[in-house]
This record gives C-alpha cells, structure tokens and sequence, in this order.
C-alpha cells in the first residue's frame, strides 16, 4: 500500500467505522500506525563510507548496523550536507543548505544557536503532527544568544527550535564545557561550584595541556592543548563544575540509557528521537569493556562501541514491540577522519581498513569522502531490503518526513524523496550542493564537479585532501569512483553543464 492510498483507506475506514461505533476501529488504528510511525535517527560523528562491513569494510566488524543494513535500503550514493559537523546538522534540522548560512561552520562550545528560532525545523514540522519530539546527544549547532550562563537554564536551545526533551553534549567531546545538559540545565551542576567557560583566554591557575603534560593521559597532537578535563587536553577552558563534567568513557552508556528511557516513556504516542552518537569523534575513549576489541586501537574500538549500542537500542524497540512501527535511519554528520588532533594510535593501528573505502578525500573535503557517508533506512514490515544507488542527502529528510507524516512542510533545499527512502523507486535528486569549510562543490548525475578554490590542496595536520585546486576539476563517478581523472579538459561541454546548474542554484 502507498502512503497515499493508506491515508485515503483510513479516511474510508473512518468514514464507515467512526460513524457506526463513535470509536476508532481496530483498522484505523493500524493505518494510523503506518502514516504515522516513530521515526529515529541515529547519527555518527566522522564515520566513513568504508567503516561498516555493508559497506565492504572486512577488518573492523559492526555485525548490528550490519543487520540494519542488510534488512533495509543501503543508500550507497547517500550523502551528508557538509564536510564537517555543524553545517550537516544544521541542514539535517533545517531542510536549508548550510552554505546560506554564514554562522553554520565548527562551533566552539561558546557560539550562540544558529537555528532561527522561528525558522521551520525537523522536530517542530513533526510536532505539528502530532509526535513528541527528543533529541539525545551531540547537539554543536550553538546554544544561548551570547555569553551563556552555564549556571542559569540555558536557552534558546534544542527545545526552542521543536524538541519536547534534550539531553544533550554542547559542542563536541574534545571541547568544553564537558558537561551534559538537559532540557537547558547542566546535570548534577552543583550551585557551590560554578562554571565558566572562556575560549580566548585560560583562568589563572587552572592547568592546560600546553603547560602541564604530566597530567594528561591522552596527548594532543595538533589543537587540542587547553584545559584538560578526565586527563584529556580540550579545545577552550573552563572552570569549575567539577561534579558535573562528564567521564568520557562512560559517554556511550549514558546517551544509550538516556535513549532507551526516552523510548520507553514515549512509546505509546508517536515519537521522533534524534539520536546522535559522539563515535568516532575524537578523543576516543572506548568504555573498558571494549579497548581492544577492534585490534586497530581507539578508533576502531569506539566504531565496536558504537555498533553494540546501536544493537541494544534497537533491541530495547523490539523488546517494546515497536519495531514494526518505527523508521530508523542511520547515517554519518561527514567522512572519517583518523588523525583529529590526538596521538591515540589510531595511524599507526589502521592496518589495511579503509575508513573511506574507495572514495578520495576524508572529513574536510570537497572530495567524495568529505560527504559521502553510510546511508540507511529500515522499517520492519515496510521497506523491503536492497541497494539503492539513488542520490539522497540528510538535507531530504525534513521535506520526505513531512511528506510521511502529512505535513504539508516543506525545507527550502529538501526534496520529498520519500519513496526513494522507502525503496519503492531510485528517483533520487538530480544533483546536490556539496559543502566543506564554507567551500563548495556539485554532484549532477553520475557526475562530480569541484570549481577553483584558494587553499593548501592538503590539510597535513590531518593527512586528508581537501580538493582544492586552481583548476577546475571533472569527475565520472561511474566509471571513475576514487575520483582520479580529471576530465574538466577533455569534456568541455559536460564541465560547461555542470557549472551552469551549479550556478543556477548557488549562485555566481
Ligand atoms: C577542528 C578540530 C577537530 C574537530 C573539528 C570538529 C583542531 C585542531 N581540530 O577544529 O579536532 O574537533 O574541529 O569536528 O582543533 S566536527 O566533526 O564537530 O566538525
Ligand atoms: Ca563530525
């Protein structure tokens, strides 16, 4: 049954079944599960095209996604808005392409909200609809409108732009404050010991990374060198609070309790849960259960992590009984990274797994790497499983979802691809804005064009090319995956074209 015709065969059974008996049939009641499922999404941070054994890792093993994989639509041309966190997140929320936005790039943790508070949302368009709406995890899409009082409840935030619930990490795990926040208030903050966070200068007497090595148990690498919380160097300083930051080994297990809680207060309504995961971000810190359990140090350790409670949380739906009834889709904010600024093994234990697989480039990059990510959708019941080779971005989700939901909504750059997300078609988008570091690049058909950009072509700190040129570059991602022929010389007329519609939508 299509969405449609499951809306139109409510309104008829409502017609006949409301009308006799005042009360809702048993079958309006399954239609109204269809229309309106739970819908999750779960969110990596930095996880590549080529971490997750669907898509053809065979080293490091991640037999849950896997599963989800395998029994839904494994998108291979699916994509993340941005190179980096906050764009991606900001698109994900938004439905809007983050390089109109000139606040949607990294974030320290003391950056206001960029979200408009009256700017459409994901959460908000669902709420409309009838959901209740949480978010668990990293948020990095700024919080307050300048100089927060972490002390005193801070907002605007999540639950100002559509959440009903947040619980929240501010920024990202390598920076302060490293507390957890929860619907605007810092948890177990003690009023005795307040914080203060500053990321231009440290507060006197309070060590750093820089002037105190003997205190770390992790050493940075390249940024990463103020103040130093759990034995971790950080990016910006803070002080005091110390009841509340949290052990960043334990950070798996908190988000994972504070999800499946989430899911078990909500069950009987419709719920949306944003779910988004701190792994593989950088500092690693696998809980001890699972150091070692990769073989390829840190990194591969918290990619096991994070599939396991990936595998539990999905558990708790099906212990619930709402496996059938809830739309999980998975993907990463943007492309692997291995060195991010730590010296934590991660290099010299790679071994031969490819965090990219076949692409070129990585985080940061107008490369393939830098956006193409793991992409899948599963419904049990509902979406048949197979490959889709469709183009789909996250920036998608807001317009199909309001689509699925019957929610007139729409996001300004996201497309109604919900069939596409359902498997019943591979109509994917016609092309796509690609973003890294406020740069941007185009995808047309089988067809990548990145334009002339100023900038080192690689980032050294990071090892990773980052595509820029002062030529412009052609590639057929058909024939040419790893994108290693240029083709802008040899192919004028398709370079012609794709520049023209890049423009159209971009700009000049
Ligand atoms: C960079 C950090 C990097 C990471 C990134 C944000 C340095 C040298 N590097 O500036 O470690 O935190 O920002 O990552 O500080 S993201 O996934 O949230 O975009
Ligand atoms: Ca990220």
């Amino acid at each position: 049954l299509s969405i449609e015709g499951s809306i139109v065969l409510g309104l008829i059974l409502c017609l006949v079944g409301c009308k006799r008996e005042g009360a809702k049939s048993d079958q309006e009641v399954a239609t109204k599960e269809i229309t309106k499922p739970n819908i999750v999404i779960i969110y990596a941070d930095d996880l590549g095209y080529g971490e997750l054994g669907a898509y053809g890792a065979t080293i490091l093993k991640t037999p849950n996604l896997d599963k989800l994989a395998n029994g839904g639509i494994r998108f291979i041309n699916g994509y993340a808005s941005s190179a980096t966190c906050t764009p991606s997140r900001y698109a994900l929320l938004t439905g809007v392409y983050p390089w109109r936005n000139k606040q949607a790039k990294i974030l320290p943790g003391t950056a206001p909200l960029i979200i408009d508070t009256a700017q459409t949302t994901l959460p908000k368009m669902l709420r409309e609809q009838g959901y209740h709406t949480g978010i668990v995890g990293k948020w990095h899409l700024g919080l307050g409108t300048g100089n927060v009082d972490w002390n005193q409840r801070i907002s605007p935030g999540p639950n100002e732009v559509g959440f009903d619930y947040s619980n929240i990490l501010a920024a990202t795990q390598d920076r302060v404050p490293t507390v957890y926040i929860e619907n605007g208030h810092v948890v177990d903050l003690d009023p005795n010991d307040p914080i203060e966070v500053d990321y231009e200068k440290n507060f006197p007497g309070e060590p750093t990374g820089l002037e105190n090595p003997e205190l770390l148990k992790m050493k940075w690498h390249h940024g990463h060198n103020n103040s130093i919380v759990n034995g971790i160097p950080r990016i910006g300083f803070m002080k005091g609070g110390e009841a509340a930051k949290w052990v960043d080994e334990d950070m798996a297990d908190y988000f994972l309790t504070e999800a499946q809680q989430y899911v078990r207060q909500h069950k009987s309504a419709p719920f949306f849960l944003y779910y988004a995961l701190q792994q593989p971000h950088v500092p690693r810190t696998p809980h001890p259960r699972f150091v070692g359990k990769s073989g390829m140090g840190p990194r591969g350790d918290v990619i096991v992590e994070a599939d396991w409670v990936i595998g539990e949380f999905i558990k708790t739906l099906k212990d619930e009984g709402l496996l059938e009834n809830t739309l999980i889709i998975f993907s990463s904010d943007n492309g692997p990274v291995v060195n991010d600024g730590y010296y934590d093994d991660s290099v010299e234990k790679l071994g031969d797994h490819k965090p990219a697989g076949v692409l070129r480039g990585g985080k940061y990059s107008l490369f393939e790497a830098g956006t193409r990510v793991p992409f899948i959708t599963y419904w049990k019941g509902q979406i048949e499983p197979g490959m889709s080779n469709a183009l789909v971005s996250q920036i998608d989700l807001l317009s199909s979802l309001a689509a699925l939901t019957g929610s007139t909504t729409r996001g300004a750059d996201s497309k109604n691809l919900l069939d596409v997300l359902l498997g019943k078609t591979e109509n994917g988008r016609q092309e796509l804005v690609l973003e890294a570091s406020t740069k941007t690049a185009f995808r047309k058909g089988d067809w990548a064009m990145i334009p002339p950009h100023e900038g080192p072509p690689i980032n050294n700190y990071v090892n990773i090319e980052l595509g820029n040129s002062s030529e412009y570059q052609l590639y057929n991602l058909k024939e040419d995956i790893s994108q290693q022929t240029n083709l802008a010389e040899s192919n004028p007329e398709k370079l012609k074209e794709l520049i023209d519609a890049y423009e159209a939508i971009r700009g000049t």
